[in-house]
């Protein structure tokens, strides 16, 4: 049964604050972070362009062949050439090594051992992330938008990830309409979330309700009835294209519910599944319907190794279902090195300005940055395991504050930071920091440096999305985790829906003790 809600107004009131302050922008800082963030993006827009090599691994260039508007049926026509794929790959390569797994790897949380395989995207440590062989900036140039020169839709980004081709804007609103179709969440979901606290996290009442959704399961239910293992794939796709779907219906449930004194916003028919979730959750400026189309682009996807996407990968190796898979990966997700830093940093720059006051000084902003990492403590948004470079969902998140927040973009992007300063919501404090997100930039790498062991002193994704989620009132810092989990579903699933597809076998790595490690080493 579906909950019945009533419509409410919008709450997106960025100057109920008392907290006016004036901010003190190092104006020289500002320029500096600017050009090294425009200079950067020029860079990588250019790269695709003039190396052949990076450009013959551009996908794009594979135009659609399928007039399919249907992503099933297109899904269907690609999966037996890439079963062949595979088949060949094993038979004729698979005795080549891919290197040498050393001690360190072992301890050391695996890094660097090449051990998965992840079709939908892949990380260059320097460049950053390509979803099916796009940079992001190639994506926003290629994929499908809502209005013509705006950020992609994500549910265009879907199609790319599973089919491996830029769909069309027809295809695109064909799949927007699929998903809104299967948005309607089970009345159970919404009693299993009225069940815990309030103050519950938000992650702990958001990986509740997706096992609550699990009970839906097509997957669960046709294997209990026998399914033949070469079609596990279309059970997966149905349940992975429903969980997609009813995501930011129960994201924007559990906000409401905590913020919003429960007064729940239904979906508008009329509206893509990004512009959708903003208006769900509250959010009926276009500028901010743009920006979750733009978050839920560029979270969904960073190669097979995070925590998150592993976990899910992991999991959903033991047959587990879609929502049992995805249910595992938000508990990756939740933790404060990996998604959870986005909420981290906030908390830390409030607790910056609660001891330095608000117009911290760079002096006191290094001191404070020592202290944290001299109390056993690590910088959020800071460093990342395989990035050795500012990561590029970094940059893009500025490159739209740029965009949309004034005209001259640095002018007006110290203007708007600044108003962001005199707006600041009365209970969120936090805010008012913000204006030292790019004295950060320039503080916090040094420092990390001058440590001797950060292997990335740059910031990444979670640095910045902040910045721009508070700019259009979305102060609540400990619920942005929820939006890069609802994000997140879209990678993995591709991914899950790909290994049913490839019939990729059980994960099961091989374990071994410290004598062991001690033996072998003494042989
Ligand atoms: N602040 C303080 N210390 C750091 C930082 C940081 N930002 N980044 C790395 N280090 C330390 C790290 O803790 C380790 O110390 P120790 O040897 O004493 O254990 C040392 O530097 C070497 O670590 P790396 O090899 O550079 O990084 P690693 O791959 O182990 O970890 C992160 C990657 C992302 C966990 C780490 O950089 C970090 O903790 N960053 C802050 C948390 C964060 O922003 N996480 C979000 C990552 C992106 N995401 O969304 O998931
Ligand atoms: C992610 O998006 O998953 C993070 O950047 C962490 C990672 O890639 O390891």
């Amino acid at each position: 049964m579906e909950r019945r809600i009533q419509p409410t107004t919008a709450t997106n009131d960025k100057s109920c604050g008392s907290k006016a302050t004036t901010a003190l922008i190092d104006v020289d800082s500002l320029t500096m972070v600017f050009h090294r963030g425009a200079s950067l993006l020029t860079k990588l827009r250019s790269r695709a362009v003039q190396q052949p090599g990076l450009r013959n691994s551009v996908r794009w260039f594979q135009v659609q062949t399928s007039s399919e508007v249907d992503l099933h049926s297109q899904l269907k026509e690609l999966i037996p050439e890439q079963q062949e794929r595979l088949k060949k790959l094993r038979s004729e390569h698979g005795k080549v090594q891919l290197g040498n797994i050393t001690v360190d790897m072992v301890l050391g949380g695996m890094r660097g051992m090449t051990g998965l395989l992840w079709e939908t995207s892949l990380l260059d440590a320097e460049e950053g992330i390509r979803f099916r062989g796009l940079s992001i900036p190639e994506c926003q140039k290629l994929l499908p938008a809502a209005k013509s020169g705006g950020e992609p839709l994500p549910e265009g980004l879907l199609w790319l990830l599973l089919t491996g081709k830029v769909p069309t804007k027809e295809q695109v609103d064909s799949l927007s309409k699929e998903l809104r179709n299967r948005a309607t969440v089970p009345d159970h979901v919404y009693k299993t979330i009225d069940a815990l606290p309030v103050d519950a996290h938000p992650m702990t009442q958001f990986a509740t309700g997706v096992m609550a959704l699990q009970v839906q399961s097509e997957f669960q239910k046709a294997y209990e009835k026998g399914i033949h293992k070469s079609k596990y794939w279309e059970p997966t796709y149905e349940d992975s294209l429903s969980l997609i779907a009813q995501l930011p219906i129960v994201a924007s449930y559990i906000y409401r519910r905590m913020y919003k004194n429960g007064q729940v916003i239904p979906m508008d028919d009329s509206l893509d599944y990004g512009g959708n979730f903003a208006h769900m959750l509250g959010f009926d400026d276009p500028a901010m319907q743009e920006l979750m189309r733009l978050y839920v682009t560029i979270h969904s996807d960073h190669e097979g190794g995070n925590v998150s996407a592993h976990t899910g990968h992991l999991v959903a190796s033991a047959l587990s279902d879609p929502y049992l898979s995805f249910a595992a990966a938000l508990n990756g997700l939740a933790g404060p090195l990996h998604g959870l830093a986005n909420q981290e940093v906030l908390l830390w720059i409030k607790s910056v300005v609660e001891e330095c006051g608000e117009n911290v000084s760079k002096e006191d902003l290094k001191k404070y940055v020592w202290k944290t990492l001299n109390s056993g403590k690590v910088v959020p948004g800071y460093g990342h395991g395989v990035l050795r470079n500012t990561d590029p969902r970094y940059t893009c998140q500025r490159e739209f504050a740029l965009k949309h927040m004034p005209e001259d973009p640095l002018f007006k992007l110290v203007t708007a930071l600044a108003l962001i300063n005199i707006g600041v919501h009365s209970d969120s404090v936090i805010l008012i920091c913000l204006l030292q997100v790019s004295n950060l930039y320039e503080v916090v790498p040094p420092i990390l440096l001058e440590l001797g062991k950060v292997k990335n002193p740059w910031p990444n994704v979670d640095a910045h999305s902040g910045v721009l989620l508070n700019y259009y009132g979305l102060t609540e810092a400990r619920y942005y985790t929820v939006l890069f989990g609802v994000s997140r579903a879209i990678g993995i699933c591709a991914q899950l829906i790909w290994d049913r597809a490839l019939g990729l076998p059980l994960e099961r790595p091989k374990s071994v003790t410290m004598e062991w490690l001690e033996k072998h080493c003494k042989k």
